[in-house]
């Protein structure tokens, strides 16, 4: 199981040293939340704060992309070396199309969906990509509550990995604590996205501390 640090949640006055600390914590990988200010009501994290965070650090990024007509981006997404890059199906035309254009660049590509998308949308595609991303929150903003229903959504996505895609990352996005941990990964998460919820608690947290509390919490708690 890993865990995802959402960036976005950091001090944007530190984000040097945000990428220290969380690198000193072991995390995984960094959520980039890349926001249009149309797909959803806030604007957040451009293109050239990626690129220069990227050169950062050797953490893996997992690129969020809330925004309409994401192949715009797609380029120099992949020219800033990103590993992994995800699009909400709500989002595109053909769905099919952009998950080939995202591959054919040399990236993982992955799929978000909205608390309200059914996983109909991935039968078809769910072969073609390394991640699916269950929002657990409706995106665009930060400290938000966690929707219940979403439970069963992960379980469908797992399902439906066992079947297709045993190595697909499953990961949930929106107010993933130690509280909601254990129900998102006993229905089939593995990826974690942490943010204000979790770990982004101000310059003084120690990061390390709170992945663990993170990781202890899987089981239930140990
Ligand atoms: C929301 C965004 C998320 C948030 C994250 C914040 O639009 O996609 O990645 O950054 O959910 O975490 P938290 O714990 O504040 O909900
Ligand atoms: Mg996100």
């Amino acid at each position: 199981i890993k865990v995802s640090a959402s960036i976005m949640c950091g001090n944007p006055m530190k984000f040097g040293e945000e990428l220290r600390r969380l690198e000193d914590a072991n995390v995984e990988m960094i959520h980039f939340d890349m926001m249009d200010g149309s797909f959803v009501p806030n604007i957040a994290m451009g293109l050239y704060l990626l690129e220069d965070m990227k050169k950062n650090t050797k953490i893996p990024f997992d690129v969020h992309l809330a925004a309409w007509e994401p192949s715009q981006y797609y380029e120099r997404i992949a020219a800033a070396g990103v590993e992994y890059l995800s699009i909400h199906t709500e989002a595109v035309k053909h769905i099919h199309r952009d998950i080939q254009k995202i591959n054919e660049l040399g990236i993982s590509a992955g799929v978000v969906l909205n608390p309200a998308t059914t996983v109909n949308a991935l039968q078809y595609i769910i072969e073609d990509i390394k991640m699916v991303t269950i929002m657990t929150v409706d995106p665009g903003f930060a400290g938000q509550k966690f929707i219940k229903s979403q439970l069963k959504k992960i379980r469908e996505v797992k399902e439906m990995a066992q079947k297709y895609n045993k190595d697909l990352l499953i990961s949930v996005d929106g107010n993933i604590n130690k509280d909601t941990i254990p129900d998102c990964v006993k229905n089939g998460a593995n990826v974690l996205v942490a943010g204000t919820s979790s770990i982004f608690k101000g310059d003084n947290a120690n990061y390390k501390e709170l992945v663990k509390e993170m990781k202890n919490s899987i089981n239930g708690g140990k």
